[in-house]
């Protein structure tokens, strides 16, 4: 399983809001002779590479052999044929699986299938790990909103910028090459990407993904006076944008993310929407970037929330990172 949690990261980037999946068979005696895992969205799933890999390497007997798989097999025609029919086609001896599938269509019913077919099946191995692996598409499918990273910088004396007034005045660069990179990183890693008014008028950012593997991620704005000109980079050709302005409730923003299948949402600020975020308590995680000798000594304070855990120090930057355990509205 430990070997299956490895193959399912080759397909991260590539596969949300669908799950990072991977497989492997081996044989009587053990030996692993097919690997395989979801590489794309709307492409094949783990399981069918994985015998297609074995297929490719002229085995064709698989009643001795077991197949892992750290995601419970699918069920259900989406935009790929059930899972379990082409186990059941090839009859291997056992299935090993990693989690259950929380998708409805599925959830258990993977299972289920395949041991009514007579086939021994050995669930909830590594577990943990597997459901990790893919928190965010877990969240989506067991609480209906996207798992939620809030993220930002900080100087020492703990602001976020200067106070400017337009977006002739430069903003206050805090993060390095370096950790530029590691947001781009995040923002491959999370499905969508959400900013505040001020931030998309005064910093006026495309909220790309130029600098990491994969795609870009949809970009989510607020704007309730309808302020924003439809020349702003976050509307720029490169990306999808969803601008809330009727409603800008975080409860109703998460519930149409969620409804529009977003698994995951990066939120960049600025001060007024990350404060909000953190006051309701519904997010999930907290990655803040300081810079130890950077004082200006006024400007947009950062939110004021103790930073926890251990930094990593990377280029002259501290990274504090850690996880909310509540996160439920
Ligand atoms: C698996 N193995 O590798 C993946 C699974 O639209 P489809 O056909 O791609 O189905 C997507 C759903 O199938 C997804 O939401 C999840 O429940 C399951 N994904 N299942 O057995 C895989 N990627
Ligand atoms: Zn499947």
């Amino acid at each position: 399983m430990t070997r299956c949690l490895q193959l399912a990261r080759m397909g991260e980037y590539y596969v949300a809001p669908n799950p990072m999946v991977g497989a492997l068979l081996f044989d009587a005696e053990g030996k692993i002779i097919a690997e395989g895992w979801h590489e794309q969205f709307g492409g094949p799933h783990a399981e069918v590479n994985c015998f297609a890999h074995a297929e490719q390497r002229g085995y064709r007997d698989f009643r001795e052999m077991t197949l892992v798989v750290s995601l419970e097999p699918c069920n259900h025609y989406g935009k790929t044929p059930p899972c379990t029919e082409l186990i059941l086609r090839h009859r291997p001896r056992r299935v090993v699986v990693g989690s259950l599938d929380p998708n409805p269509l599925v959830a258990g019913l993977g299972v289920a299938r395949l041991r009514e077919a007579g086939i021994e099946v050995v669930t909830d191995v590594l577990r943990d790990e597997c459901r990790e692996l893919n928190k965010r598409f877990f969240m989506l499918h067991e609480h209906h909103r996207p798992y939620v990273i809030q993220k930002w910088a900080q100087t020492a004396d703990g602001f976020l910028d200067r106070v400017r007034q337009s977006k002739d005045e430069p903003v206050l660069r805090i993060s390095t090459a370096v950790t530029k990179r590691i947001v781009h990183k995040m923002r491959a890693e999370n499905m969508a990407i959400m900013v505040g008014t001020r931030t998309a008028l005064l910093d006026n950012p495309a909220l790309l993904n130029t600098h990491w593997a994969g795609r870009n991620p949809i970009r989510v704005v607020l704007d309730r006076k309808h302020v924003l000109p439809p020349d702003a980079r976050i509307f720029s050709g490169d990306a999808e944008t969803i601008v809330y302005s009727d409603n800008t409730e975080w409860d109703f923003v998460l519930r149409d993310l969620a409804e529009r299948g977003i698994h995951s949402l990066l939120v960049e600020g600025g001060a007024t929407l990350l404060e909000t975020i953190l006051r309701s308590g519904v997010y999930d995680e907290v990655h803040v970037e300081v810079a130890p000798e950077m004082t200006i000594g006024e400007g947009v304070p950062a939110p004021r929330i103790a930073l926890r855990g251990m930094p990593q120090q990377i280029d002259g930057r501290l990274l504090y990172e850690w996880r909310e355990e509540h996160g439920e509205a």
